[in-house]
């Protein structure tokens, strides 16, 4: 079997890229054509997605790809979503789901439906900007179509509108156990099930590129194929993991955090715990909580004009540890803003030392992320009744030494950091599978730990400290 060349366009919440990866039997190397930032636009009150900047850019990656790509797959951030008017136009830019429109509407909708009904139903954890509570607030009558952002682009691009499976899952309109639209949460939503498209697999091949998108990037005619477009199913697929003992941290814009499984966990624990069912490649399902993840350091670096990332991690590993703890995902840190103030408040509300410097408040993030990771992968392994012997840190944080190293002392338990690039490894990988190259999940990867650059940390002796911390913190 010879190789062939596939392209990934990955729109992450932070940046996008178009890579094109050549793989065949042992091979899986993956390059960066093109990468762009995702800079979300406030306009008249109201925090959208430069959409069609971003798509822009994807075609001008496209086009620098090489002429014979057997297939093309696009993943993104997952939640978010285009509406359409009868003749397939945009209904106005998409909504950036940390745009303040949905506030007290999720507690408004748990009241009238009840979280039993809706976890038991969606499986999916409670968070503000659940598509299910985008909706509530969003002015719905003029809307024939709703596409999940990956799927406006492959709609863009091939004329066919289609809602991938692994990212409708995210929307809290998809029913964990059968994976098909719940009537019960359509009804519940008020969204007519004709304004969702039908259900696709990754593998599916979508279409292929239409003369407008074809001949703007030179790939008229090249398959579009459905993947795991939830970027974070992506990444998962990428997990350098053998076997099941693991658990993983995909580590960006977010922390998602968990295990991988073969059946939903639906109880009354696993919602108080408030963790998410969300659908995985092959039928998995993706059983993890958010953690607020890089943004607290992404908005921290965006307030203090972009200084070195690099030379301010290394003065943070200097400074004295588990000082100052934040709970990183207490809701006053999602909207965008002023991050170090936020931060110092919050220390401050605590009775922890606020910190001075910058290097301080970035080690108060690195902290508190590291004792987050811990206390939701231990929470996930039991009660999923999961052994993790070892933890997967994928994504651009698997760059953060300290982060990765305070992970795996928090953890007591080593993580091996890597690939940076995961989300675009997942991606090609599902498609080079469905063009009839690379078998099982497991197989894939093999040939990512097999062929991709990996860290290994382990943990120090003890993890004492980080007991101590967490009772602090609680
Ligand atoms: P997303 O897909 O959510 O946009 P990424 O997986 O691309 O996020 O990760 C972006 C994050 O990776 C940045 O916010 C930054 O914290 C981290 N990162 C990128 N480069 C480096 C680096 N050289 N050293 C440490 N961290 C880095
Ligand atoms: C990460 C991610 C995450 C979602 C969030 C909206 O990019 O897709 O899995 O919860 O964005």
């Amino acid at each position: 079997m010879s190789e062939k060349v596939f392209a990934a366009a990955d729109l992450g919440a932070s940046s996008g890229r178009v890579m094109a990866a050549r793989i065949g039997p042992g091979v899986l190397d993956l390059r960066e054509v093109r990468r762009f930032p995702n800079r979300p636009v406030r306009v008249n009150g109201t925090l959208h997605w430069d959409v069609l900047g971003l798509y822009g850019n994807v075609l001008d990656g496209l086009r620098a790809c090489p002429d014979d790509l057997a297939s093309i797959g696009i993943d993104s951030w997952a939640v978010d979503y285009g509406l359409l008017d009868e003749n397939g136009a945009l209904l106005g830019n998409p909504v950036h789901y940390r745009d303040g429109r949905t506030d007290g509407v999720m507690e408004r909708v748990r009241a009238e439906a009840g979280d039993d009904l809706l976890y038991r139903e969606s499986g999916l954890q409670f968070l503000p900007f659940n598509t299910i509570y985008q909706l509530a607030a969003d002015d719905l009558s003029r809307a024939r179509t709703l596409l999940l952002i990956p799927d406006l682009l492959a709609f863009w691009m091939t004329g066919r509108r289609v809602a991938e499976r692994t990212n409708a899952s995210t929307t809290g309109l998809l029913d964990a156990r059968t994976g098909r639209w719940s009537d019960t949460l359509l009804e519940l939503a008020g969204v007519a099930p004709d304004v969702l498209a039908p259900l696709v697999d990754p593998g599916e091949v979508i279409d292929r590129m239409g003369p407008e998108a074809g001949d703007e990037c030179g790939h008229r005619g090249t398959p579009v194929t459905a993947v795991g477009s939830h970027d974070t199913a992506s990444a998962v697929v990428a997990v350098p993991a053998s076997g099941r003992r693991f658990g993983y941290i995909s580590c960006g814009t977010w922390s998602l955090v968990g295990v991988e499984l073969d059946e939903p966990v639906l109880g009354a624990e696993s919602r108080k715990a408030n963790f998410t069912n969300e659908g995985g490649v092959d039928g998995t399902v993706r059983y993890l909580r958010n953690v607020m993840g890089l943004w607290l350091l992404q908005e921290s670096m965006r307030t203090w004009g972009n200084p070195d990332l690099p030379a301010l991690l290394a003065e943070a590993a200097r400074v004295p540890g588990l000082r100052s703890l934040i709970d990183p995902d207490d809701p006053e840190f999602l909207p965008p803003g002023d991050m170090p103030s936020r931060i110092a408040a919050h220390c401050r509300r605590r009775g922890f030392p606020e910190p001075a410097t910058r290097a301080e408040t970035v080690r108060c993030i690195m902290d508190s992320l590291a004792l987050a990771h811990r206390e939701t992968l231990r929470e996930a392994a039991r009660l999923s009744g999961t052994d993790v012997e070892v933890v997967h840190l994928v994504g651009g944080g698997s760059r953060n030494e300290l982060l990765c190293r305070l992970t795996a002392d928090a953890c007591g338990l080593p993580v091996v950091a890597g690939p940076v690039e995961a989300t675009a490894l997942g991606n090609v990988l599902v498609q080079a599978r469905a063009h009839g190259m690379v078998g099982s999940l497991a197989e894939m990867r093999e040939l990512v730990a097999a062929t991709q650059q990996l860290r290994r940390y382990e943990p120090s002796a003890g993890t004492d400290r980080w007991n101590e911390a967490a009772e602090r913190l609680r």
